[in-house]
């Protein structure tokens, strides 16, 4: 009787390991781009012919470290407001208040650069 006792416990226990085991691939991958929510203080723009990757980029305020990628082209930016000029490839630190900011290009690069315009939004 003891024997059957210690064997059902011991299937018990396999099969809340292996329950445990199981869920533990699916907890933790909730990386959807749902969450706008900004962590990092360093924010990348990639600009190409003649848009920048996203309508807006968030960062919170304090110190900022924007980075300008030229994906396609060539292309600047200026944040309106502020003294961040990149052109090319770049990047540069600034101390930035909380506040939406108009990024534009600042390479005259063809015939889209008049509306090759971003949002920084710092909260
Ligand atoms: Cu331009």
């Amino acid at each position: 009787m003891k024997k059957f006792i210690i064997s059902t416990m011991m299937i018990a226990l396999i099969l809340v390991l292996a329950a445990c085991g199981g869920d533990d691939s699916t907890s933790g991958v909730n990386d959807t781009s749902g969450g706008e929510s900004p962590t990092s203080n360093t924010v990348e723009l990639v600009a190409s012919n003649w848009e920048f990757e996203k309508d807006s980029y968030s960062v919170p305020a304090g110190e900022v470290t924007i980075n300008l990628v030229n994906g396609e082209g060539f292309h600047g930016i200026t944040i309106e407001g502020t003294d961040v000029k990149i052109d090319g490839d770049g990047s540069a630190t600034t101390s930035l208040e909380p506040g939406e900011y108009k990024v534009i290009c600042s390479v005259p690069c063809g015939e889209g650069h008049a509306e090759m315009t971003t949002q920084l939004i710092v909260e």
